[in-house]
């Protein structure tokens, strides 16, 4: 039976995500390891999707039976969170305000109107830009924008940033771990590592609690994106806890099925390595998929580094979960005008 089987769950997506084969870019890599994507980055038709639809479809019906009438977040100027977030609120009728702080120092001229920011002001959210730096936790200006709601006599819903230390945040990514499951059954084949991109947590966390249910935790290879290790492994690992206990996992998650790797960051969150824009052009030229420069780009980088370096056994099949992010490249024109 479902771990999730006790929960709300309101829809946003089109329901289960598709797995496809990567041949070229398995035969591209070379390593004699065989790639598939899941591919949370279509999963709806609510402006782009990705990974925090999963993860809000179990937030809304806490906030519809709050009484709330808009939703708070806080996300970077090209946040996928919040442009998420703003979709919900459409979707659902409410009214939305999102903080958007300056997580990257970079400074393409057109960053904060294009992409993620554009369709979170077409959507009608109340996008409030402020210059705060890059930080997973809670902030002041987050709290400060759900006392504005209130002060204006609205009754706000706050949704942490990237919806992770939400109390039904990470079960969304259990329930992947379950989809998994299901689909290695059908699709016959059985995936030996899933490597997924972590900074605030609750996607990864939610994954090791799904696999642990099936004794496969530390199959999940995390590559942060974050730059900030000890605060992103300090989260999960929170997150870990609390959504186990959630869920009546029935055991403790080991220190040893948390794995996530710190060696893709650099040089800092939201700025790209050449190594990374080399991932995101061989994963384009090769299988038409489009992945960004803050989060995807990494992961990707850290996959085929890893490959060619034989941290996968040879004949391993690898599961990347592809989580979105796409609109962000608009906001980077600069690094790929010529490709
Ligand atoms: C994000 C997050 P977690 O935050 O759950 O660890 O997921 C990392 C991640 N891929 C991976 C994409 C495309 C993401 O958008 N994005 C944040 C955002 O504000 O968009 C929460 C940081």
């Amino acid at each position: 039976m479902s771990l999730l089987a006790p929960f709300d769950r309101y829809p946003l997506t089109f329901g289960k995500t598709v797995i496809e084969h990567l041949p070229r870019l398995t035969d591209a890599i070379g390593a004699d390891v065989e790639f598939y994507a899941k591919r949370e980055d279509c999963n709806s038709g609510l402006a782009f999707g990705g990974n925090k639809l999963r993860k809000l479809e179990y937030i809304v019906p806490d906030a519809i039976a709050s009484g709330a009438d808009t939703l708070v977040s806080i996300g970077g100027v090209q946040s996928n969170h919040t442009r998420m977030v703003a979709a919900t609120a459409a979707k659902i009728g409410m009214k939305c305000v999102v903080i958007q702080e300056k997580w990257v120092p970079h400074y393409d001229a057109v960053y904060d109107r294009v992409g993620n920011i554009l369709m979170t002001r077409l959507m009608g959210a109340d996008s409030r830009l402020v210059e705060d730096g890059f930080d997973i936790g809670i902030r002041k200006s987050w709290e400060d924008a759900i006392q504005s709601v209130k002060d204006a006599g609205g009754k706000p819903y706050p949704i942490p940033a990237g919806a992770s230390v939400h109390k039904y945040g990470a079960l969304g990514y259990v329930g992947f771990a379950e989809e998994v499951a299901e689909q290695e059954a059908e699709l016959s084949v059985t995936f030996d590592y899933i490597v997924v991109c972590v900074v605030t947590g609750s996607t990864q966390g939610g994954m090791i609690v799904g696999f642990a249910a099936q004794d496969r935790a530390d199959r999940v290879i995390g590559i942060d994106a974050s730059g900030t290790l000890d605060q992103t492994r300090a989260q999960v690992r929170g997150i870990v806890d609390n959504t186990a206990e959630l869920v009546g996992l029935g055991r403790k998650v080991r220190e040893d099925e948390i794995h996530i790797n710190p060696d893709y960051a650099y040089p800092a969150y939201g700025v790209p390595s050449e190594e990374t824009n080399d991932a995101i052009r061989l994963a384009a030229k090769t299988e038409a998929m489009m992945t960004d420069p803050v989060y995807e780009g990494k992961s990707m980088q850290g996959m085929i580094d890893l490959a060619r370096k034989g941290f996968f056994p040879k004949g391993s099949k690898v599961l990347y979960a592809h989580l979105g992010g796409a609109p962000a490249l608009n906001g980077y024109s600069y690094y790929y005008k010529d490709g």
